[in-house]
């Protein structure tokens, strides 16, 4: 863990957040979507999607911030700098949520972005360089599998065509459910794909216990581990459950069930450093006197090493095929996003904007996934992270105190600026 450094003439110490209005503006997000459990569903491209970005637009529009919405639906608000004609410093994180999501995932990220913006005003201060907050569309890919689905077209990693035409479990494809948000949107300004600034910065709370555990304020965010998403079809044949024998049936669930056994079996880490999740399965056609005819069910596999993450991926797609118990089995590559390192310059402009305010903080790669893992491939990037209770998230109880939700949005502001002032 690094010792806090006393401030240093040298770090540009700048103007105090307001935390106060930070945490009122966490509160009021958190009043859309919330669940009876004390957590939040809005779920990307939905009614409270819509309305989380609703009322964020509004909050830009009285700031006279300028807007705009990309083709995939990802949201910039910029705040103009004395030189329109250089590239922004970036920050942003998601406002779409887990469907027993949490109060903080991505949300925070979202608005301590714009309580920079904000406190900028406050003090009446003109940077050279333009700020844009950029809102990245469906980081969760709860709803439209695979996560950090905005980000990803933007970084051109995904096909915009591809990620429009991918449904939700009701049949729903993401490019009408756009087209419906956009409608009921604000006017906002129209901007082709893309992805460019002079640095990136994105504040989330961890989604883990290390912080907490470690009583630090704040994580200096030095990469993200690797992910790959995996969607896997069974298909058998329906038949009646009271005429049927066993012996005479082709029950894709109950081969489905065989197969998750084995890729469990197949991938064991006996160090738990790999990431192994079935979240989903849709069984077809789910009725309970049916025999099921089909399984669709995902796959979410991470790993911080790049090799150990694709030889359990090439163990997953070798036992993905053929057929199992009778049920031809097929696998579809969602995502594949080898582990990212983060800009040593931006890692060190957050570290050095930290100890400038004389916090406790420690180096951490981010077991999650972000959007600033495609915003490194384009943008100099770099994340702060905030502790959160336990470690909880994708989950109603999730927690963070506004002591470190205030820290975490300090040493933005302070890195924010420190890297306009010390070019990278
Ligand atoms: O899945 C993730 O890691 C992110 O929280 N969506
Ligand atoms: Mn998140
Ligand atoms: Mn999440």
């Amino acid at each position: 863990m690094n010792a806090p450094t006393p401030p240093s003439s040298l770090t540009p110490v700048g103007p105090r957040i307001n935390s106060h209005r930070l945490w009122e503006h966490v509160c009021a997000m958190a009043r859309i979507g919330a669940t009876a459990k004390g957590g939040v569903n809005r779920q990307a491209l939905t009614a409270e999607d819509t309305q989380g970005k609703t009322l964020l637009l509004q909050w830009a529009s009285r700031r006279g911030y300028q807007t705009s919405i990309d083709p995939i639906g990802n949201l910039f608000i910029r705040r103009p700098g004395r030189n329109p004609g250089l590239s922004p410093v970036l920050t942003g994180s998601h406002l779409d949520s887990q469907p027993t999501g949490g109060r903080f995932d991505g949300v925070y990220g979202v608005l301590a972005g714009f309580e920079v913006l904000e406190t900028l005003d406050d003090h009446g201060m003109e940077t050279e360089r333009p700020i844009e907050l950029v809102v990245w569309m469906n980081e969760e890919g709860s709803r439209f599998p695979p996560p950090t689905m905005g980000s990803a077209v933007a970084a051109g990693a995904l096909p915009l065509a591809d990620a429009l035409a991918i449904k939700d479990v009701s049949g729903i494809d993401v490019e009408s459910a756009l087209k419906a948000q956009v409608a009921e949107l604000p006017v906002l300004e129209k901007r082709p794909l893309g992805m460019s600034g002079f640095a990136y910065i994105e504040a989330h709370i961890e989604q883990g216990p290390i912080l907490e555990n470690q009583a630090c304020d704040v994580g200096i965010v030095t990469g993200i581990q690797g992910l790959h998403a995996y969607e896997i079809q069974l298909l058998g044949a329906e038949a009646h459950a009271g005429t049927t024998p066993l012996r005479h049936r082709k029950d894709a669930l109950v081969a489905a069930t065989t197969l998750i056994g084995y890729l469990r079996a197949a991938i064991d880490d006996p160090e738990d450093i790999l990431r192994f999740t079935v979240g989903r399965l849709e069984v077809y056609p789910g009725s309970p006197n049916t025999v099921p005819g089909r399984v669709t069910f995902n796959i979410d596999l991470r790993h911080p090493d790049p090799d150990s993450l694709l030889r359990a991926g090439e163990t997953i797609l070798r036992l993905c095929a053929g057929e199992i118990e009778g049920c031809p089995v097929s696998a579809k590559v969602l995502l594949r996003s080898t582990p990212i390192t983060f800009d040593d310059r931006v890692v060190a402009t957050v570290r050095k904007a930290a100890s400038g305010r004389a916090m406790k903080f420690l180096d951490i790669v981010s077991g999650a996934t972000h959007d600033a893992k495609y915003t490194a491939q384009h943008i100099p990037t770099g994340m702060i992270f905030v502790p959160c209770e336990k470690g909880i998230s994708h989950n109603e109880a999730e927690n963070a105190r506004e002591v470190d939700v205030a820290a975490g949005a300090q040493v933005l502001c302070d890195a924010m600026l420190a890297i306009m002032s010390e070019p990278l």
